[in-house]
């Protein structure tokens, strides 16, 4: 398999089939396409559209079989390895699972347009700023704490062991901590847990070695 993405440091997208793909051990090979100087043009545009029509990373070739958007090709994924628990085993847990993975890929329109992810930079002050004037960006919060909060135990994953659910809201964590957003002490603990984690810890350091710097997507602008 082949999965196309772009730059780690701000394609939250492409993070979160990456770290599913990485945490459960599964055979691929990394495909990166820079984000050109220009949204939605250049040569990323061109490259991307060689393979998917929708124009967008990630993607995922898996021989004749393409797939894009990260959520169709998590759900491609834990069907092509049942025997793993890519979405958690017990039905209760994977219901829930999917709802909050579901939620993340269709909501927090406000974090997302807030918050652009940036691993990189340190933006406490713009986060605080924004903090303080946006009322959609603080119920976006609210409600992610709320999920967060809701998991089996504190020092849980949010379904039990390290899901799909978490993958979708890893590149949640990074914006949190890049933007120095006020959060619980619960939801401060659920972060640590997955700043620590293996595939995360790769993806961020993946980011952290890049040295393309996209302008329209340095949110202090
Ligand atoms: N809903 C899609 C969103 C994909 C998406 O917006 N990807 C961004 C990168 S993070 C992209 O390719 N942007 C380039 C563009 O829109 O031209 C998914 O879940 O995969």
């Amino acid at each position: 398999m082949q999965l196309w993405i772009a730059n780690k440091n701000y394609s939250s997208w492409s993070m979160r089939p990456w770290l599913v793909l990485k945490a459960f051990d599964l055979p691929f090979e990394e495909v990166m396409i820079e984000f050109s100087a220009e949204p939605s043009a250049g040569e990323f545009k061109q490259k991307v559209l060689a393979a998917n029509p929708n124009g967008k990373v990630p993607v995922l070739i898996d021989q004749a079989q393409m797939v894009w958007d990260s959520l169709a090709i998590c759900e491609y994924l834990a069907e092509k390895y049942p025997q793993l628990a890519l979405w958690p085993k017990d039905a209760a847990l994977r219901a829930r699972a999917r709802c909050i993975a579901a939620e993340m890929h269709s909501s927090f329109m406000a974090l997302r347009s807030q918050c652009g992810m940036n691993i990189r930079a340190h933006l406490d002050e713009l986060g605080a700023k924004r903090w303080a004037l946006d009322d959609g960006l603080r119920k976006d919060v609210a409600r992610i704490e709320q999920i967060w909060a809701e998991r089996p135990s504190s020092d849980s994953f949010l379904c039990g062991e390290f899901s799909i659910a978490d993958a979708f809201y890893a590149p949640v964590v990074t914006r949190f901590k890049t933007y120095g957003l006020p959060v619980s002490a619960s939801s401060q603990q659920y972060m640590q847990l997955m700043l620590e984690h293996p595939a995360v810890r790769e993806w961020i350091d993946g980011a952290l070695q890049e040295s393309a710097r996209v302008e329209y997507l340095e949110a202090h602008l």
